[in-house]
């Protein structure tokens, strides 16, 4: 990973061409951080098959010569049923409201239902530009298809759509080439060889929330916050303490697992990720902790740098 901590930067030259912010909005689950994560070529953005992954707001970098386009990934929308979801939608708003161009990502595979309308509406009501891209082809009957494109141009109008499957990037270029299109013209904001401004430890922490969310079933991952306690990065090695808060006691034995089996699991797993974001051979040690409720509590859930 390089150049993590860019901030851009009025003084260098960098090229002019397209260059916007582009926010992915969709219901929980439909696929917008595999497409970052796809468009980018790297494991930036936690994945997982379980709705409410992504927590904070993900700008992704694509530059090539003659454009820029500033992906913001973010919370899938939802209804709101406690502190943690409140401050997901604010992070959805915050997105919008800096985005140049909204691209709604629709999952065909379960038919239109209350989130998918919230979707709709609020790209609507957004008064931007907006694309829509029907994801997961793949493994959708074109039937699916078609009814979510109808669905969505009910609401939307004749919004340009585009039929893509995130985990196949050849099916994306046709999409890129239509966010390009809509784009303003103006100065890179970025350096081209930026791919984030989120730096390495955050990016860490989310990929030990993956391997938990992949591990633990039912509510208990839902539950669970990584807090990166200490990173050291030397030339051969990065040593990284975490810390997994739990919401119950129960909960902490769950997470351990029989003789520590489960926790074990989650470290042999995180630790295959990081090593491919660090580069180097990575010592991760992990610590269960239990804040009760937290997720109910605005001030932990800062403290967790869920704010974003
Ligand atoms: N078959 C298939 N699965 C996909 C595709 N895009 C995403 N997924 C899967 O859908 C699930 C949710 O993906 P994720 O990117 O976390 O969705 P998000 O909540 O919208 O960010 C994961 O299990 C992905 O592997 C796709 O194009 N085809
Ligand atoms: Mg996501």
């Amino acid at each position: 990973m390089s150049e993590t901590e860019t901030t851009p930067s009025p003084d260098a030259v960098w090229p002019s061409g397209k260059v916007g912010y582009v926010a992915l909005l969709g219901r929980p689950n439909t696929g917008k951080s595999t497409l970052l994560n796809s468009v980018l070529h790297t494991h930036l953005a936690a994945v997982s098959a379980k709705p409410q992954t992504t927590r904070r707001r993900l700008l992704g970098v694509l530059s090539d010569d003659d454009s820029q386009i500033l992906f913001l990934d973010a919370p899938g929308v939802h209804v709101a049923k406690d502190i943690l979801d409140e401050v997901m939608v604010e992070t959805i708003e915050r997105v919008l409201s800096d985005a140049d161009l909204i691209l709604c990502i629709a999952d065909p595979t379960r038919a239109p239902g209350q989130e998918d309308s919230l979707v709709a509406k609020r790209a609507a009501s957004a008064g931007k530009t907006t694309i829509l891209a029907i994801n997961k082809t793949d493994i959708a009957t074109p039937e699916q298809v078609e009814a979510m494109h109808q669905f969505y141009r009910g609401v939307l109008g004749s919004t340009p759509s585009f039929r893509v499957a995130a985990v196949k990037p050849e099916t994306l270029p046709p999409l890129l080439a239509g966010i390009r299109a809509a784009l303003p013209t103006g100065p890179f904001l970025y350096d081209p060889e930026t791919l984030t401004d989120t730096i390495e430890r955050d990016i860490g922490a989310e990929l030990i929330r993956e391997a938990v969310l992949e591990n633990l079933r039912q509510e208990i991952p839902h539950g669970i916050a990584v807090a990166i306690e200490s990173w050291n990065d030397n030339e051969k090695r990065c040593r990284i303490s975490a810390v997994l808060h739990v919401e119950r006691e129960q909960h902490k034995a769950i997470v351990i697992g029989k003789d520590g089996a489960m926790i074990k699991q989650l470290r042999i797993d995180a630790v295959k990720q990081l090593v491919e974001l660090c580069g180097k051979r990575v010592d991760l040690r992990l610590w269960v902790k239990v804040s009760p409720d937290w997720r109910q509590h605005r001030r932990q859930i800062q403290e967790f740098n869920l704010i974003s």
